[in-house]
């Protein structure tokens, strides 16, 4: 049994309490959780492949009822028939990163098959390439998207733009270099850029791709001049209508509030701009896959990094699910 009472300390901890499924058995759902327990593309402080574990039982605190949750800002009901699985973990293979990330891409690739939305717990940043590529069948002739482009919306303190270090390309300051190379990869919004790491190479080249760096700096001006909504303005990139994949790297927000992470930067986003941000991608773009990162446990002695990421992942999946572009999507 799972926990009849609903109590957070019961039960065997899946992420939300959703049910554990077989990824490549026969199930049905609007979204499914994978964990990817990987942290060797980290080049500061490991730890992050002990996050889906530590996610998923900080996450039974928002156990998801099959009605969904009340939301008590606007008196709707959000997440309500979502269907959220439980599909397991990647299984990682330590030293041998090609295959590894094979492995992740299938294991996307069989979520996004089923027409469900892949809500992915890293793993060091790493992985969301490998995460993405997992989309290429879809954008493939004869695939669901064919023809249209993958947009991507990344919360991160940092560029993740790095084309190489010593002909390392596969680490987590790379994924984003790396996932702007597939063919059908569009636009990117980096939201929360800043701190004194930054590399004017790599912000040149990200500009040259066409990704937008936004400065925390400015999203700050803006959000106190005129409330949380303004961030939505940073969107504007980003074609409306078109899919788009969310990547959120916790150190995107203050480490203040999350300071479980390998590279913390202070001046970060608060949980109210993200949350913002979200809801207006929801609103703007058909949401089809997520995925959060770089959530480091053993830097996380109060648990609040871990309650912050699970309340995040269920923020972001609502934006995809009850967001206005999945309701026109249904018509
Ligand atoms: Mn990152």
């Amino acid at each position: 049994m799972n926990g009849e009472a609903g109590l957070p300390y019961t039960g065997v901890a899946t992420f939300a309490k959703a049910p554990l499924v077989d990824r490549s058995g026969d199930w049905h759902a609007g979204a499914a959780v994978l964990g990817i327990p990987y942290d060797w593309g980290v080049g500061y402080r490991p730890g992050a492949r002990s996050a889906p574990r530590a996610i998923r039982e900080a996450s039974a605190r928002y156990a998801l009822a099959p009605g969904g949750f009340w939301d008590v800002e606007t008196g709707r009901t959000r997440l309500a028939g979502v269907g959220l699985v439980d599909a397991g973990d990647v299984d990682v293979l330590y030293l041998d990163t090609e295959e590894t990330f094979s492995r992740i891409s299938a294991a996307v690739a069989e979520i996004v098959a089923r027409g469900a939305v892949p809500l992915v717990l890293g793993g060091d940043h790493s992985v969301t390439f490998p995460g993405i590529r997992g989309f290429a069948p879809a954008f493939a002739e004869g695939g669901r998207w064919h023809g249209r482009r993958l947009h991507i919306l990344q919360f991160d303190a940092h560029l993740d733009f790095r084309d190489e270090l010593l002909g390392v390309r596969l680490a987590n300051s790379s994924p984003i270099r790396r996932a702007s190379e597939l063919p059908f990869t569009g636009r990117v919004v980096n939201l929360g850029v800043r701190g004194l790491r930054t590399s004017p190479v790599d912000y040149e080249a990200a500009v040259r791709y066409g990704a937008t760096p936004v400065l925390a700096r400015d999203i700050h001006e803006a959000t106190r001049r005129d409330g949380p909504e303004a961030i939505a303005r940073f969107l504007e990139t980003l074609p409306a209508g078109e899919p788009l994949y969310v990547t959120i790297d916790i150190d995107g927000l203050d480490p203040s509030l999350c300071p479980g992470t390998g590279s913390p930067e202070p001046e970060g986003l608060t949980y109210t701009q993200v949350k913002a941000a979200l809801r207006a991608a929801g609103d703007r773009h058909p949401i089809v896959g997520i995925d959060l990162v770089e959530v480091n446990p053993y830097f996380d002695p109060t648990g609040r990094t871990m309650l912050t990421a699970a309340a995040l992942l269920l923020e972001a999946l609502s934006a995809a699910w009850d967001g206005r572009a999945a309701q026109r999507r249904a018509g």
